[in-house]
């Protein structure tokens, strides 16, 4: 069935009080739009208007409402984003000195860019499969000698974007390739990971997804297709066949499509992850059924990847293996507790295992992890 399309009420985030793990799946099973914000005792979820307060009040859940309004939140957000672009128009702090979130074809081309400028040092990457829109799965990858793929090095890869609306996702990871490039033979530290390692960077693992929400329109929110029909989506452009129209203008909305983050072969078919093609976190039709998950499968299993970072926003969390508490604590626990506390010794997240929050399954790490022994970690 597809949803109803006019939206009654405003859209809101709420935090919802799940103080047990069964609270949490008991929420997880609504079908409602949840973030990975949250603590211990509580999720934030997304209210597209009065139909989604309705099911959580029918379930009894307690919440508080922390944006009461996401369209005018969205709206201030906007204007000070601008603010900070003309502020800032000597460039940024940033390394490649941004001053905005930027747009698929921003992406592509920087990527060009940096393997114009930088040739002895940047191989450019077109991973095999195309989007169900037809697009290029594109990256970069950074060493001393780009070309030689024989050089043994172990490889980081530092990938993003399998969630539409996370957009700075995609900023940490090209922002990384533009710290190593610029860096190199300028800092010392970087100059010495630079020739140590091989590092593969691919801002955008949901090129189909993060297009449709970066260009959404801004509808009026009381119109048939409300202000975050598009812009809040998620999932790629798996052609539901029960859907009409195409990923940017279906009767579906921004509920088209599997998302990413649940499709990975690993403890696929278990919990965290929804069978309900229209929800949020809809797993697909099979383990590894969409072209991006088998970009990234088939690019782990090709290279000497050793580490991987996935980033997703936002919560300040480093995330390791396992996302289903139920599997229990890996062999490699105390090295992968390790290794994520050094990261957070850096950037202050807090450095928890991934089910910390509400179990997944399907997710990116669990696989590079569980069956190519890749250190994954989400960055949230
Ligand atoms: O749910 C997800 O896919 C990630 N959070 S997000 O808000 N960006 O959607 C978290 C994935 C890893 N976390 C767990 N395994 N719980
Ligand atoms: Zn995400």
């Amino acid at each position: 069935a597809e949803p109803a399309r006019r939206q009654v009420g405003k859209t809101q985030i709420v935090s919802v009080s799940t103080p047990t793990r069964a609270d949490k799946r008991r929420l997880q099973a609504l079908g409602l739009d949840l973030t990975e914000s949250g603590d211990a005792d509580s999720i934030d979820v997304v209210l597209y208007g009065q139909q989604d307060a309705r099911k959580l009040q029918a379930a009894k859940f307690r919440y508080t409402v922390r944006v009461a309004d996401l369209a005018k939140r969205v709206a201030a957000q906007r204007r000070a984003d601008r603010r900070y672009s003309i502020a800032q128009a000597g460039g940024s702090a940033l390394p490649s000195g941004s001053t905005g979130y930027r747009h698929l074809a921003d992406i592509e081309l920087e990527l060009k860019l940096l393997a114009g400028r930088y040739p002895n040092l940047v191989r450019p990457l077109t991973l095999n499969h195309k989007t169900h829109e037809g697009r290029d799965v594109v990256g970069i990858e950074i060493a001393t000698q780009p070309n030689n793929l024989d050089d043994g090095k172990p490889i980081f890869a530092n990938i993003a974007t399998h969630h539409a609306r996370e957009w700075p996702s995609a900023e940490h990871a090209l922002e990384w390739a533009y710290d190593l490039l610029t860096n190199y033979g300028v800092q010392a530290r970087t100059t010495r990971l630079v020739r140590a390692t091989r590092n593969i960077v691919i801002p955008v693992v949901n090129p189909d997804g993060f297009n449709i929400s970066r260009e959404a329109p801004d509808f009026p929110p009381e119109t048939e297709f409300g202000q975050f029909s598009y812009e809040m989506k998620r999932k790629n452009c798996w052609p539901n066949p029960e859907a009409t129209g195409p990923c940017n203008n279906s009767t579906a909305g921004r509920l088209l499509g599997v998302d990413p983050n649940r499709n990975y072969g690993a403890f696929w078919g278990g919990s965290g992850a929804s069978v309900d093609p229209l929800d949020d976190t809809f797993r697909g039709t099979g383990p590894f059924s969409e072209p991006e998950t088998q970009n990234i499968r088939e690019l782990q299993s090709t290279r000497p990847i050793t580490n991987l970072i996935t980033n997703h926003t936002f919560s300040n969390l480093i995330l390791r293996p396992p996302g289903v508490v139920d599997v229990g604590p890996p062999l490699e626990e105390p090295l992968l507790q390790g290794l994520g506390a050094r990261m957070a010794s850096h950037n202050g997240y807090s450095n928890i295992p991934g089910y910390g929050l509400y179990d997944t399954t399907g997710s990116t790490e669990d696989w590079t992890f569980w069956s190519a022994g890749s250190l994954g970690y989400t960055f949230e």
